[in-house]
Parts: structure tokens; sequence; C-alpha cells
């Protein structure tokens, strides 16, 4: 049995819903978050302490889109836009929109917003990191006009990588950066049973 060490509201979410998604069994060790705080016998298992980790036999994978791509490549599932498809080069660009591109001002705007004593210099980062999610986000709000997912007109791991930035965005409380068509895709995104059930033991 595959097992998949996972914390609440991170990246883990990606992979359990990709379990559900295609019908596949793993055990799922969820623990607080962060585990190096909570549950510091992970450093064991895992000298990062980060979540998601995915443990098949000899598979030990750590990323989680390449965990992701890893299960449904394995089960054959069409979350993955085959290499001949003209619509790879899109599922591509926003699988990796997701981990990157939406991520990153994300990711700094979560830890810069920590920093107790505010300078004028923390604002401004805080400012500009805000900026950046809002520029980026317009991209996404321009590839979802006419489209119900972000390629291949079916639900793709493309959909999974750019859930993750979107439910950060909410418990940052940023969802007023989101466009109308962010907004229903997301909720579209939430609504599926496969989605809900993720959420329950993530
Ligand atoms: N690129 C990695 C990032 C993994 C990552 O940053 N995980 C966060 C949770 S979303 C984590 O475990 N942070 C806890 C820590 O760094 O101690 C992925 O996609 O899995």
């Amino acid at each position: 049995m595959m097992t998949v060490y996972s914390a609440p509201n991170t990246r883990a979410i990606r992979v359990i819903w990709v379990l559900q998604e295609i019908g596949a069994k793993a055990e799922i060790r969820s623990m607080p978050y962060p585990p190096r705080q909570h549950a510091p016998d992970y450093f064991a298992v895992n000298p990062t302490g980060m979540v998601p980790l995915l443990i098949d036999g000899e598979v030990r994978l750590g990323e989680s889109m390449a965990i992701c791509d890893y299960l449904a490549t394995k089960h054959g599932s069409p979350l993955v836009v085959p290499t001949d498809d003209p619509e790879r080069p899109q599922f591509l660009q926003w699988l990796w929109y997701g981990e990157s591109t939406l991520m990153t001002p994300l990711s700094r705007l979560n830890i810069v917003r920590r920093v107790e004593h505010k300078t004028p210099e923390v604002d401004a980062l805080i400012a500009g990191a805000r900026d950046h999610v809002a520029e980026r986000l317009e991209m996404l709000e321009e590839r979802l006009e006419g489209r119900e997912f972000l390629a291949a007109g079916r639900l793709t791991l493309a959909d999974v990588s750019v859930s993750y930035p979107l439910h950060l965005v909410g418990m940052l409380g940023l969802d007023n950066l989101l466009g109308p068509r962010a907004v229903a895709y997301h909720e579209r995104l939430r609504a599926r049973p496969a989605y809900q059930r993720a959420l329950a033991v993530a």
C-alpha cells in the first residue's frame, strides 16, 4: 500500500485529490501543520520536514505535482494530457503556472505578512507581492474566458496544480483579487466529490 504524508491546508491536498479522482488507495498519514513543530518524529521520515511525501515501494517523491503526475500516469488517467495532444503545451504552461508563477508571490506574502514589527520596507514587500499576485491572477482570468478547465476541455493536472494557490488566496484573505471567472472556476473544482472527499482526509 502506498503512503502519503500530509497536513491540512497544504499542497498535499493536490495529491489526495488525484488519488480520489483516479480511485487509487493509499494510507494517508495526516499530521498537524507544520510537522516540524507538531510531529518532530517526521524528520526521521523526511529530513526536510515538508509535505506531501509519497512512498510507493522503492519510490519516494516529495514534490506535489511530481507525485500527481506519477500517480495519474501510472493509472493511465486522462488527468495527464498526452505528449502527442495539441493541448499538451498549454497543459504544461498552466501546470507550471500553478506551482511557480502564482505560488511564488503567494509564498512570499505568506511569510512576510507574519513579520510582527512592520516597517515601511516590510509594508512595501507585502504590497509588491500582492501586486504580483493580482497581475498573475489576471492571466488566469483571461485564460478562463470561455473555458471550464485550463487545458484540453476537461479536468487535468493543470487544474489540480492551480487549485492550491487559489486555496491559499482564500486563506490569505485575498479573494478580492480574484475575477469572476476565477471565482466560478475555483467553486467548480471544489464542488467535485473527489475534492470534497480529499479535503476530509488531508
Ligand atoms: N514544491 C513543493 C513544496 C512543498 C512545501 O513547501 N510544502 C509545505 C506545505 S504546502 C511544507 O511542508 N512546509 C512546512 C515546512 O517547510 O516546514 C511541493 O509542491 O510539494
